[in-house]
C-alpha cells in the first residue's frame, strides 16, 4: 500500500492539458513588453519519502525559503550535475523551483487593455505553476514551451512583487512521451525500504529542472494568438499564405506588410486570412545549396480594436522563408532540386549545464556545423529550443524536427493512454514549429519497436494526425526494426534506418561493412520504394585512444568505419538514398552502464567540441558533397532585421 501511495504522488496530475491557440515566440514590439527572469531562482527537492511533502505542506503558499532550506539553482539549467550531492545527480521525484520578480507598474495600472502572460521555455518532465500561491497552470512533457495568462493575479494583488513557483516532476511513466518507468526493490536484505530506481530505455541521461528560458511578456487584451504561413513559388512568383487568429475580442481589423530584410515592404495584405503575392522572390535555401542561404522575409501584423473606447494596437513579426517541400520515390527535393542531407544528429547535452541552454555552446556548435560542411541535423531524440530552430531557419540548416518518442521499447508503450499523449505532444511541436522554413520533416520516434503488432494502428493514427494538422511535410520515423517486419514504415514518405554495422552486431568486424549496409539499403527500398536516409551510424570512440590495424573504440576504428559506410552512401546516393546523418555530433551522457565510458561516446567531436580524428574524414567529405552541387560558402552569420 505505501509503495503505491509513493508511486501515485510520484506520478500525481499526469493528465494533460487540452491545448487551446497558439504558441508564438515571445517578441518585443510596439505593443509588447518582456522581461526574462532567468538567473538565479531558489530550489528543494522533496527529499521526503514519498515525495509530497511540498504538496503537503503547501509550499507554494509562502516564500519558498520559509518552509526549509533553499539552494540557488540557475535557470535555465539541468539541476543534476551542479552540486556535489549524488543523490541530486539521480533525484527522481518533485523539485521546487521560486522566483521573486517586481513587475514595471505600467503593466499593472493599464489592467483593462494589459495582458501579462508567464511562458516557460521548457521544463522537465511535468510542471505545475503557482503565481502567488494561485495555480496558473500544469503542463506534461519537457522540450515544448508553456504559457498561462496571470494578469488578474497580479494585476489585483497589492504591490508589484510576483512570486512564481514552479513544481518539477522528472518521474517517466509507460505513458509519458519518453516512456520510463519506476521500479520498486522490495527485497530488503539488498535494498533500503522504500528504494525505487527510475528505468528508461532511452540512450540518454534524463537530465530534469526548468531547460529554457522563463520569461514575463505582456500583450494588449486584443491580441494576435497565432500565425499561420505556408508558402509556395512558381516562375518569378512567390506566395505566402496565411491565417491569424486574433482573441480578446470579435470585432478587429488587421493588416499585415511583407518586409524584406532590408526593411522593403513587398507585399501588403488585410483581414485574418489571404495570400501575399511576392514578384521575384528571394528564396529559403539551405545552407551550402546556394550562396545566401536561409533568406527570411519578415511579416508584421498589425491589429487595431477598440478597447473601453479607446483604440488598441498590437504587432506582431514574424520570420518567413519562402520554400517548398517534395518527396519523390527517390528523392527530397527543396525548391524542386534535389537535396542530399549531409549532417547529424545532435543532442542538448553539456557538462554541468546538462541539457540547460547556453547561448555559448549554441554559437560554438553552429561553427562547428560550418566548419564540417553539414547541411542539416535531426533533433534526435525531441525538439529542440526555439532559440536553436531560429538559427536554423537564418543559417540554412535543414532540420529533422523529432518529437520525443524514443525508447518505447514495451507493449505497454502503445496504449491508448500513450497514443492520446503522443497526438498532443505533435500537435504542440507543430503549433511551436510550423513556420519554420528550416524544418523539411517532422519525425514521430526514433526506434520504437515497430514490429509489435499494436505499432501498426499507433503509427499509422500519429503519422495521419500529424499530417492533419500539418499536410505540407513529409512525416517520418526513424527505425531499426527489420524491414519486413516493420508495422510503422508504410505510413512514411521517407525510411528513415539506423545501423551500428561492425559495432552492436559483428563487433570488430569492419570488412562486413559494405556487404550489410548494402543489402540493408536493398531490402528497404525493394520493399517501399521510398526515399531512404541513414539516420545513425558511428562507433564509440574514446579521444585520445590510437590504435592500428584499427580497434574497436580507438580513432582508427571510428575512422574506419565511416569510410566503409561512405563508400555504399557514395553508390546508392545515385540511386534512392537521400541522406546520411552521423551518430553523434558529440559526446553526451546516458545513464551509467557498463558499456558507457562516461556517457556515449560516438560522437565526432568530445563532449567538450574537440574534434577526433573523424571530424576531419567527415569534414573533407562534407566539404566534396558541397563542392559537387558548386556553391559559394557563405558565412553563417544573423539575417535578422535590423532591430528585430
Ligand atoms: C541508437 C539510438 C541512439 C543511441 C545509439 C547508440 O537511436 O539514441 O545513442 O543507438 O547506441 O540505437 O549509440
Amino acid at each position: 500500500m505505501a509503495l503505491c501511495c509513493a508511486l501515485c504522488l510520484l506520478l500525481l496530475c499526469c493528465q494533460a492539458l487540452a491545448l487551446g491557440g497558439g504558441m508564438l515566440y515571445p517578441r518585443e514590439s510596439a505593443s509588447r513588453e518582456l522581461k526574462e527572469l532567468n538567473g538565479l531562482w531558489s530550489f528543494r527537492a522533496d527529499f521526503s519519502a514519498q515525495r509530497d511533502k511540498g504538496f503537503v505542506q503547501q509550499w507554494y503558499r509562502k516564500p519558498l525559503r520559509q518552509s526549509g532550506p533553499v539552494i540557488d539553482m540557475p535557470v535555465p539549467a539541468s539541476f543534476n550535475e551542479l552540486t556535489q550531492d549524488p543523490n541530486l545527480r539521480q533525484y527522481t521525484g518533485w523539485v521546487w523551483y521560486e522566483k521573486e520578480v517586481l513587475l514595471p507598474r505600467s503593466w499593472l495600472l493599464n489592467a483593462l487593455n494589459t495582458r501579462v502572460v508567464l511562458r516557460v521555455g521548457s521544463a522537465h518532465y511535468y510542471s505545475i505553476v503557482w503565481v502567488n500561491g494561485v495555480q496558473v497552470t500544469e503542463h506534461e512533457g519537457g522540450h515544448l514551451p508553456f504559457e498561462a495568462d496571470i494578469s488578474r493575479i497580479v494585476q489585483g494583488s497589492p504591490g508589484a512583487l510576483c512570486r512564481i513557483t514552479i513544481a518539477l516532476n522528472n518521474t517517466l511513466t509507460p505513458q509519458t512521451l519518453p516512456p520510463g518507468s519506476i521500479q520498486f526493490m522490495t527485497d530488503e536484505s539488498k535494498y533500503p525500504r522504500g528504494y525505487f530506481v527510475q528505468n528508461t530505455k532511452f540512450d540518454f541521461f534524463n537530465y530534469a529542472g526548468i531547460h529554457r528560458p522563463v520569461v514575463l511578456y505582456t500583450t494588449p487584451s486584443v491580441y494576435i494568438d497565432d500565425i499561420t504561413v505556408t508558402t509556395a513559388w512558381a516562375g518569378n512568383s512567390g506566395m505566402v499564405r496565411y491565417q491569424v487568429l486574433v482573441r480578446g475580442n470579435t470585432r478587429y481589423s488587421l493588416s499585415l506588410n511583407l518586409r524584406e530584410k532590408e526593411g522593403k515592404v513587398v507585399a501588403t495584405g488585410e483581414g485574418p486570412i489571404g495570400e501575399l503575392k511576392v514578384v521575384e522572390p528571394k528564396l529559403w535555401w539551405p545552407y551550402l545549396m546556394h550562396e545566401n542561404p536561409g533568406y527570411l522575409y519578415y511579416l508584421e501584423v498589425k491589429l487595431s480594436a477598440q478597447v473601453g473606447g479607446e483604440l488598441s494596437e498590437d504587432v506582431y513579426t514574424l520570420p518567413v522563408g519562402i520554400r517548398t517541400v517534395h518527396v519523390t520515390s527517390s528523392q527530397f527535393l527543396i525548391n524542386g532540386k534535389p537535396f542530399y542531407f549531409h549532417g547529424v544528429n545532435k543532442h542538448e547535452d553539456a557538462d554541468i549545464r546538462g541539457k540547460g541552454l547556453d547561448w555559448s555552446l549554441i554559437v560554438k556548435d553552429f561553427n562547428l556545423l560550418q566548419w564540417l560542411g553539414a547541411n542539416s541535423f535531426r533533433t534526435s531524440h525531441y525538439p529542440y529550443a526555439e532559440e536553436i530552430m531560429d538559427l536554423c531557419d537564418a543559417y540554412g540548416i535543414v532540420v529533422i524536427d523529432e518529437c520525443p518518442g524514443v525508447g518505447m521499447k514495451d507493449p505497454e508503450n502503445f496504449g491508448n493512454k500513450s497514443l492520446a499523449h503522443h497526438l498532443v505532444v505533435m500537435e504542440e511541436l507543430i503549433r511551436r514549429d510550423k513556420n519554420r522554413p528550416s524544418v523539411v520533416m517532422w519525425s514521430v520516434a526514433n526506434e520504437p519497436a515497430s514490429e509489435l503488432s499494436p505499432a501498426a494502428n499507433y503509427f499509422k493514427t500519429v503519422i495521419a494526425h500529424t499530417k492533419a494538422i500539418d499536410p505540407t511535410r513529409p512525416v517520418t520515423f526513424v527505425s531499426n526494426a527489420n524491414y519486413a517486419r516493420d508495422h510503422g514504415a508504410p505510413y512514411v514518405d521517407v525510411i528513415c534506418v539506423n545501423s551500428y554495422f561492425s559495432w552492436y552486431h559483428d563487433a570488430g568486424h569492419l570488412e562486413v561493412i559494405q556487404l550489410q549496409l548494402n543489402t540493408q539499403f536493398e531490402n528497404w527500398y525493394k520493399a517501399y520504394q521510398k526515399p531512404i536516409i541513414q539516420s545513425e551510424y558511428g562507433a564509440d570512440t574514446i579521444a585520445g585512444l590510437h590504435n592500428d590495424p584499427p580497434l574497436m573504440f580507438s580513432e582508427e576504428y571510428q575512422k574506419a568505419v565511416l569510410k566503409e559506410y561512405h563508400s555504399v552512401f557514395d553508390k546508392k546516393r545515385k540511386e534512392y538514398v537521400i541522406g546520411e546523418l552521423i551518430w553523434n555530433f558529440a559526446d553526451f551522457m546516458t545513464d551509467q552502464a557498463t558499456t558507457r565510458v562516461l556517457g556515449n561516446k560516438k560522437g565526432i567531436f568530445t563532449r567538450q567540441r574537440q574534434p577526433k580524428a573523424a571530424a576531419f574524414v567527415l569534414r573533407d567529405r562534407y566539404w566534396k558533397l558541397a563542392n559537387e552541387s558548386n556553391c559559394l560558402r557563405p558565412t553563417l552569420t544573423l539575417q535578422f532585421m535590423s532591430g528585430y
